[in-house]
């Protein structure tokens, strides 16, 4: 530890902090832009600087280290005005549309402009004209919105290890692309949105489709059914004002409905489906040979990046497809003929915390049931959005309950929200349907948590099953490349693309930090606790399904509807 003071203030703090780090400890507000908690500092906005005692001139306290006796201001006249004039600069070639911007209320460069009290930009610069990067279902780039903070390198390549983005040019042309300045499209982009999800400006955001939503609902000839994913009810409720972790579910369906969709459905339900074919598969793959260890399939951007990355690995990927995207197969056939309606009328939506779901949706082949299976998929934030839009008090809303029989989940299915829930969910079926007996403990807390890579030997009957749960795709190339070497022994892997899985989703209502990812957590294990049912194959709405219509798991229909390929 070492003794420092700020603003008068004496402090002990580590050694290794930085100036920020420690003014942050202590409750002192500084500014910044390029820093992010999670990410390796930069120093490169130098919107948080700060007066040293004995330094030549202003430091960026975000990459500053602290030292013994040190004596920090960071608030004097010569630090306001210098950060007033970082600010006021980049404004100065910023487009002023704060009004129609997507950002608009949760800018970070807004909220510090007034916070510094810029009323009025003092210098008028050259406006910078580059074009949009649109070409993709799921983000979209302006790079006239970019003020070269660095944040989406930074979690593209240390985060998730696909470095896409980097600086290219000098000066005043100095910009954030992806290689030979090509659209996300065209390179190895796995449209996981992290890079959305921390940049300060609206210079990355998801693909807005509500506008082709309220045309839907609006349009009397179509049936538009929606489905929530399971981390949408922990996070969606940050959006409207509500405090991190408050679980919205009943909010959110009357919401939807007060929108005009004309069923709401659980995302659950087919998570609970897909432990169906996935825990089948594996117990297949297990006991009659085949590639392993298996790994999970839900995670959109994991797929993608499997394919992009490790195409050599593909037969290690359970063919099961998504929740979501079982979920629209069903919708425009089951429940089609269900409910007698043209499934060329059904409009199928999903609610999702994810920006890869966007392009999962238009795959070539997500179209079983004849038509696209999703049509769209709509984030946290986009939902949150068309809330605000519609006026609609969501706080006051009553709690309403989703309709049957797509709306009838179990506790498994809500934990896929989380980081190893898809393999807890997985461990309660696959147990009991092994062993013909009923576990006396569901809860399989060695697979829970944040920690990045978790290992955990499970029995199952006779057997010792040896499981691995990642979540970033950073985490997932160590697993990945543990497998290339012949040096993983493991029978089942999940792997979700996003940090604390689904509930981390690049949709997310933004600020998404540690501590919210972890409270968003608890929230998820929380519903599940609440579940009157709490295994997949306990789901009453999934064996009717069986039962009178898709016959067994991985049989033909199931082959048909719900599995997938992929491609290296
Ligand atoms: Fe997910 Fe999934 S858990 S991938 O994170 O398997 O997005 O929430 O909906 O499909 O169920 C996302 C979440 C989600 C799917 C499920």
């Amino acid at each position: 530890m070492v003794n420092i003071t700020i603003d008068g203030q004496k402090l002990q703090v580590p050694k290794t902090s930085t100036i920020l780090e420690a003014a942050r400890t202590a409750g002192v507000t500084v500014p910044s832009l390029c820093y992010h908690p999670e990410l390796r500092p930069e120093g490169a906005c130098r919107v948080c600087v700060v007066e040293v005692a004995g330094a030549r001139s202003l430091v960026a306290s975000c990459v500053y280290p602290v030292s013994e006796g040190m004596v920090v201001n960071t608030n004097t006249p010569a630090v306001r005005e210098a950060r007033k004039t970082v600010v006021e600069l980049l404004l100065a070639n910023h487009p002023q549309d704060c009004l129609s911007c997507q950002k608009n209320l949760n800018c970070e460069l807004q909220t510090i402009a007034s916070d510094l009290g810029i009323r009025k930009i003092r210098f008028d610069g050259e406006k910078k004209n580059h074009p949009m990067d649109a070409a993709n279902p799921s983000l979209v780039r302006d790079q006239n919105k970019c003020i070269l903070c660095g944040r989406c390198i930074r979690a593209c390549s240390e985060r998730q290890g696909v470095h896409v983005y980097s600086f290219a040019n000098r000066g005043f042309n100095t910009t954030v692309v992806p290689a030979f300045n090509q659209g996300l499209h065209e390179v190895a982009c796995t449209f996981c949105g992290q890079c959305a999800s921390v940049c300060p400006t609206a210079a990355i955001v998801e693909k807005d489709d509500t506008q082709a939503v309220w045309k839907a609902i609006s349009d009397p000839t179509k049936h538009v059914v929606v489905q929530t994913a399971p981390a949408v009810r922990v996070a969606l409720g940050e959006a409207l004002g509500m405090e991190s972790g408050s679980i919205v579910t009943g909010k959110m369906v009357a919401a939807l409905r007060r929108l005009g969709f004309d069923k709401v459905f659980d995302t659950d339900f087919s998570a609970d489906l897909t432990i169906m074919e996935e825990g089948s598969e594996f117990i297949e793959r297990l006991t009659k040979g085949g590639t392993l260890p298996m790994i999970t399939s839900c995670s959109p951007g994991w797929v993608n990046f499997i394919e992009l990355m490790y195409p050599d690995l593909l037969d290690h990927l359970s063919t099961a497809k998504s929740p979501q995207q079982m979920f629209g197969a069903l919708v425009k056939t089951y429940y089609a003929e269900k409910v007698n309606v043209d499934p060329k009328d059904i409009v199928s939506v999903s609610i999702m915390p994810c920006t890869a779901k966007k392009a999962e949706a238009v795959r070539e082949e997500m179209k079983s049931s004849g038509y696209q299976d999703v049509d769209y998929v709509l984030t946290t934030r986009e939902l949150g959005r068309m809330i605000k839009e519609s006026g609609i008090d969501f706080n006051g809303l009553p709690s309403e309950e989703y309709d049957a029989p797509l709306g009838i989940a179990t506790g498994a299915g809500v934990i896929f929200g989380a980081t190893g829930g898809v393999m807890e969910a997985a461990l309660r079926t696959v147990s009991e349907v092994v062993t013909g007996k009923e576990l006396e403990c569901i809860d399989f807390h060695n697979v829970r948590g944040l920690t990045g890579v978790k290992e955990a030997a499970v029995k199952v009957g006779d057997l010792t099953v040896k499981v691995a749960v990642a979540h970033t795709l950073a985490n997932a190339r160590l697993l990945l490349d543990k497998i290339r070497k012949g040096e993983a022994d493991y029978h089942f892997i999940e792997i979700m693309a996003c940090p604390g899985g689904c509930i981390g989703g690049g949709g997310q209502p933004y600020s998404t930090c540690a501590d919210i990812r972890q409270k968003r957590v608890d929230a998820i294990y929380e519903c599940d606790q609440c579940s009157t049912l709490r295994k997949s194959h306990e789901n009453p709405a999934v064996k009717e399904l069986y039962d009178t219509w898709l016959g067994k798991p991985l049989g033909e229909k199931s082959h048909h509807l719900l599995h997938t390929h992929y491609h290296p």
